[in-house]
């Protein structure tokens, strides 16, 4: 029996329990869990400002029990060529993205999963931006 590979992407900006419970449910779900990281490039490219450098994105990711490999997200393109290199068996997201990478069901499964509700990184910058007080708007 071939292992279950499952890969997912994101940005992963301020890492929180939104971006855990989900890795920690796609860990469940297979052997071996890949994270494509979107790049600070990519995330330009997303259109996406990021509080937390590519690098330690990464090292967080990393540090993760339920990751078991990081590798760079750099475009959108890349997603069919990822899910062939790695044997991947099931790509998932949080259903923010739900029928928008239906197109790789000839690879592989294709999964969305609910998001954790009332957390998101840009929630988080506006409580950040809040704390500091209106002198540093
Ligand atoms: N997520 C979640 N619950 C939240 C916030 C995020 O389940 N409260 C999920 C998202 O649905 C996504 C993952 O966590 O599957 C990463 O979220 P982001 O870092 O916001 O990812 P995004 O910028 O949407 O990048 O090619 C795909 C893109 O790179 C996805």
């Amino acid at each position: 029996m071939t292992d279950r590979v499952i890969l997912t992407y994101g940005t992963f900006d301020l890492f929180h329990v939104g971006h855990l419970r989900l890795l920690k449910r796609l860990s469940a779900l297979g052997d071996k869990l890949i994270v494509g990281c979107s790049t600070d490039e990519f995330n330009s490219i997303k259109g996406k400002s990021t509080a937390i450098p590519y690098a330690h994105r990464v090292e967080i990711l990393e540090a993760c029990r339920y990751v078991d490999q990081v590798i760079p997200e750099e475009d959108w393109a890349q997603k069919r060529d990822d899910v062939q290199r790695y044997g991947v068996g099931l790509f998932a997201m949080g259903d923010d993205w739900a029928g928008k990478f239906d197109e790789l069901r000839d690879l592989c499964d294709v999964l969305y999963l609910p998001r954790t509700e009332n957390i998101s990184t840009t929630e988080l910058k506006a409580l950040i931006q809040a704390m500091r007080g209106p002198a540093s708007s």
